[in-house]
């Protein structure tokens, strides 16, 4: 991974509610159908309202890994890009591959819309049980690696709900600036 302090200044780490920030797109842990359910997905349907569900039937779900697009309605995000994560078997069944590529084809969305800012949630790190330190590894990693190697250099929130995946985060990104 290469990584300047210009690069991880563009990282922000914060807790709280990720249906509540003003950014160009938040990002949806969903599931396959992209149609609702419970975790940040319930919360994000329910806050962006019926308009989110009805653009979300027409785009005949997503693979694990796959993201995809769509207004942010009743939000204060412009957009919500939605991708299903990984669901954590034993590490061994391809999961750090899809959750990078869920990072890395959101930042796609991203980069094709012209965002300048991105909120990310912890994805697969609740019902789909990712642990939590390697998820936020992947999580930084992808992310850095997508804005340098693209040159797009964009503003990015990573949202954690739970004190534990913040404190982690927090750790991790004080981690990559002592190493600068
Ligand atoms: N803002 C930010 N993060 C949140 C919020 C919120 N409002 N609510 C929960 N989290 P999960 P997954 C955190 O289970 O593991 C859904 O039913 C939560 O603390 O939402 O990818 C989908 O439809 C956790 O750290 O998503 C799928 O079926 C993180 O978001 C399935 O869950 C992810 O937890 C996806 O499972």
């Amino acid at each position: 991974m290469a990584f300047s302090k210009e690069l991880l200044d563009h990282i922000h780490v914060m807790q709280g509610d990720i249906t509540t920030l003003e950014v160009d797109a938040i990002v949806n842990a969903s599931n396959t159908s992209l149609l609702g359910g419970g975790g940040v997905d319930g919360a994000i349907h329910r806050a962006a309202g019926e308009g989110l569900l009805e653009e979300c039937k027409t785009l005949n779900g997503a693979r694990p890994g796959e993201a995809k697009i769509t207004g942010g309605y009743n939000l204060p995000a412009k957009y919500v890009i939605h991708t299903p994560g990984p669901v954590y078997k034993n590490g061994n069944s391809g999961e750090e591959k899809t959750l990078g590529n869920s990072y890395y084809n959101a930042m796609m969305r991203a980069k094709e819309n012209n965002l300048s800012s991105i909120a990310f949630p912890a994805i697969s790190t609740g019902v789909y049980g990712y642990p939590k330190e390697d998820a936020c590894r992947v999580a930084v990693k992808t992310v850095i690696d997508f804005m340098d190697k693209e040159e797009y250099h964009i503003d990015i929130y990573y949202v954690l709900f739970d004190s534990e995946n913040y404190t982690i985060y927090k750790n991790y990104i004080k981690e990559l600036n002592n190493e600068l």
